[in-house]
């Protein structure tokens, strides 16, 4: 395996750019150590009293755990002095967070969800943080508006995940492909294990929470029949997994191929995920990665936020797959 730690690669990437400044390479590297960080503290979570939920409900409304506001913290901590944002949205708060001006600043938006599947901490099962970068548009100063911060996810100048797994790993792409790298903590850094990351045409796995079946309404009930019944191109039936972690069962489609969905239904009209913080950043990478991320009837990267928490469906993965979705869709609103 090539020992390119994820700092190498970084410096590199930036050496590439003669105009950079080093901003970038820094926020993406206080990004990656706030991760660690977390990361370490998921390892023992066991051990420690961090487990379980605060009792608290997040703007989601959703029970807080103990390691999301954690998570959370840790990353707003950090992010906020790291001299190259101006602001920030957390799925765990309410209102953007603008950089206080007595730290430095600079034109970069991070949004994040600090602990995505955070419900499957207490049973020992994989989460992640998932992160989006965007930039103010050129030349605005001042203090940040919301308008500046809701672009549609096409605008993204990197998106990745950290997923806290068996192995820690980071995924990310800045636009050139998708690149993988797994932490060895021994040394305490990430070493690129995954490099130009594709995901295969077509799959042979689907992953939705089926328990949600009876909500749903009969055009999502044959998108997910097709994937019972049809063969995939290696002559193999569609099985199914569902983690119930978005950020591991993207991980898993991203290598395997394949096709994850969480559709609207009659309880969540607007869908589930978030657009902002879970949607567009695994959309840049499925493209980035030859694949295809729809809301079922376009691309998700090309949906505006009206909000910081808006949510949409998220059909993502193969490209031959999300396509079989949205003919699905079309084929049925032309015969309604
Ligand atoms: P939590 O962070 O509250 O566990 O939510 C996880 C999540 O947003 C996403 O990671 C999963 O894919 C999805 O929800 C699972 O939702 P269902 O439990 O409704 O299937």
């Amino acid at each position: 395996m090539a020992e390119i730690t994820v700092t190498e690669y970084l410096l590199l990437h930036q050496k590439k750019s003669p105009h950079a400044t080093g901003l970038f390479t820094g926020l993406l590297y206080d990004l990656i150590l706030s991760g660690k960080i977390i990361s370490r503290r998921i390892n023992k979570a066991g051990l420690l009293d961090i487990l379980g939920g605060t009792g608290e409900i997040n703007v989601q409304g959703e029970n807080v755990q103990k390691l999301d506001e954690l998570a959370n913290h840790i990353l707003t901590w950090r992010m906020e002095r790291c001299g190259a944002l101006c602001a920030m949205s957390s799925e765990e708060n309410a209102e953007l967070i603008r950089i206080r001006p007595e730290f430095p600043s600079g034109d970069y938006i991070l949004i994040f969800d600090p602990l995505d599947g955070s419900s499957n901490i207490d049973v020992n099962i994989n989460v992640g943080t998932i992160f989006s970068i965007l930039r103010r548009p050129h030349g605005n100063c001042g203090e940040v508006t919301l308008e500046e911060v809701l672009q549609p996810g096409v605008n993204q100048v990197a998106a990745g995940y950290m997923l806290y797994g068996p192995s820690t790993m980071l995924v990310f792409s800045t636009g050139q492909g998708v690149h993988g790298f797994t932490l060895d903590p021994g040394v305490g850094e990430f070493l690129l294990s995954h490099p130009d990351m594709r995901i295969p045409q077509q799959g042979n796995i689907y992953s939705v929470n089926e328990g949600n079946r009876k909500n749903w309404d009969e055009a999502t009930r044959q998108v997910v029949d097709w994937f019972h019944a049809c063969q995939a191109k290696d002559g193999k039936n569609y099985s199914s997994r569902y983690v119930g972690a978005l950020v591991a069962d993207f991980h898993r489609t991203l290598i395997n191929g394949g096709i994850y969905m969480y559709p609207a239904d009659a309880a969540k009209p607007q869908g589930k995920l978030r657009l902002m913080c879970e949607a567009a950043p695994l959309a840049f990478l499925a493209e980035q990665a030859g694949g295809r991320a729809s809301d079922g009837t376009g691309r998700i990267l090309e949906r505006a936020p009206a909000h910081l928490h808006m949510r949409t469906p998220l059909f993502i993965g193969s490209a031959d797959d999300v396509a079989a979705v949205e003919k699905i869709y079309a084929e049925h609103k032309n015969h309604s």
